[in-house]
């Protein structure tokens, strides 16, 4: 990947590129829902196909010109549909929250009830939070998890869903870090004729190898993003049975979208084949294999894990036994080198802004090729830094530490800067 245009044309941009490629390689990145593409991906979605209007869909286009459109769009949809065994794919959503509005939007009218996890809980945004449309445009109820143990109790979610009568169960989390029983969500929806529509935005590549249970055979629905776990570029899918493939379709265009973004799909398309190799499988596994030894080597260093542990790729720390804030801890972190976000704990009194907590993923330091025995080290320099956080010769030393790790684990070695 050269930059060698944007050098000489917008020196701004050019540096700010330069300056990002550098804190992707010298800090460690424990962002859950954020990865490293590899650079066919890269290449993928810098390429002229940005320069295409394709409203509509393969062969039955609103634009001249698409023979080449269609065959990065075909490529996504069939390799999509082998990856996850799915009926039917959009592959155009510019988002996740995007593919679920799809959703709701082709199966809802405003007013309908929807039940899901808890923002507070794990949840995500889109799922009936209420300063977000689904939250705004529909009636919504959630489940949480139990304050002792951190899990969902299915049982609950039964009770709520019986007297809330949902037309639509929301399954998936971005802050839960146990396998997610998505057959006993689709019994509860089934139980009270609901839709299950299952976001499996966190965990798409665990489950797209094997190493989570798969929502597919179940869900009516089955939304993403590609960016996560599955490694391709930012941006939604939705997947569903076959009776809905026309709805969906139509509501994401014309309904909610104009046209699609072809670089990105032609992206989505790489990211997929990517994911259909052996080598794909190992690093998923790789990925949990990491987040369990990360997670353990915490605990016995003092620092207590919402749930005890992990089951896949992230963690949620709860940091009030050691007296700080998600935010302090966010920050020291990072001027330490190591990014991680601030994240509430269920049951958090503090604000969303301040929290209670951090959640840290592997997605990342796995495609830097890291394994357990820098898990370890990185618990330990995390260690260093909330025992000390205030202290600037504890963050110089650990910062110092993290930028001899990096360099072992190099991210682009191909890009001329
Ligand atoms: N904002 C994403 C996350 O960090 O989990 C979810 O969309």
């Amino acid at each position: 990947m050269g930059l060698s245009d944007i050098k000489k044309s917008d020196p701004e941009v050019y540096n700010a590129i330069v300056d990002e490629v550098k804190r992707e390689q010298e800090k460690i990145v424990l962002i859950a829902s954020e990865n490293y593409a590899s650079m066919a991906v890269l290449e993928a979605q810098g390429s002229v196909f940005t320069n295409k209007y394709a409203e509509g869909y393969p062969h039955r286009r609103y634009y001249g010109g698409c023979e080449y459109a269609d065959i990065v769009e075909n490529l996504a949809i069939e390799r999509a549909k082998e990856l996850f065994g799915a009926e039917h794919v959009n592959v155009q959503p510019h988002s996740g929250t995007q593919a679920n509005m799809a959703v709701y939007l082709s199966m809802l009218k405003p007013g309908d009830r929807i039940l899901g996890l808890s923002l507070n809980h794990g949840g995500h945004l889109s799922h009936g939070f209420s300063v977000n449309f689904s939250g705004m445009l529909y009636n919504p109820r959630s489940y949480g998890v139990e304050k002792k143990s951190g899990l969902i109790n299915y049982d609950e979610v039964r009770k709520i869903a019986k007297d809330h009568k949902p037309r639509m169960i929301l399954a998936g989390a971005s802050a839960y870090s146990r396998i997610i029983d998505f057959k006993a969500l689709y019994d509860i929806a089934k139980e009270v004729g609901a839709y299950l529509l299952a976001d499996i935005a966190h965990i798409a590549g665990l489950i797209a190898t094997g190493n989570h249970p798969s929502p597919v055979p179940y869900a009516d629905f089955v939304t993403s993003t590609t960016h996560k776990t599955l490694r391709g570029p930012r941006g939604g899918m939705v997947m569903c049975k076959a009776e809905y493939a026309k709805a969906i379709d139509k509501m994401v265009f014309p309904g909610m979208q104009g046209g699609p973004l072809v670089h990105v799909i032609a992206a989505k398309a790489v990211a997929f084949k990517e994911a259909l190799t052996q080598e794909f499988s190992q690093y998923q596994l790789q990925i949990i294999r990491n987040a369990k030894e990360l997670s353990d080597a915490l605990i016995s260093r003092g620092l207590k894990v919402i749930s005890g542990g992990t089951d896949t790729h992230l963690m949620l720390i709860d940091l009030t036994g050691k007296k700080l804030t998600g935010k302090v801890a966010e920050s020291a972190l990072d001027l330490a080198g190591i990014t991680v976000n601030k994240n509430s704990i269920p049951y958090d009194d503090q604000p969303a802004t301040v929290t209670s907590g951090i959640r840290l993923g592997t997605p990342i330091v796995t495609s830097r090729k890291m394994k357990e025995p820098e898990m370890v080290m990185i618990a330990d320099l995390i260690m260093k830094v909330l025992d000390n956080p205030k202290s600037s010769e504890t963050i110089h030393h650990v910062r110092d530490k993290v930028k001899v790790l990096c360099k072992k684990f190099p991210v682009y070695e191909d890009i001329e800067l």
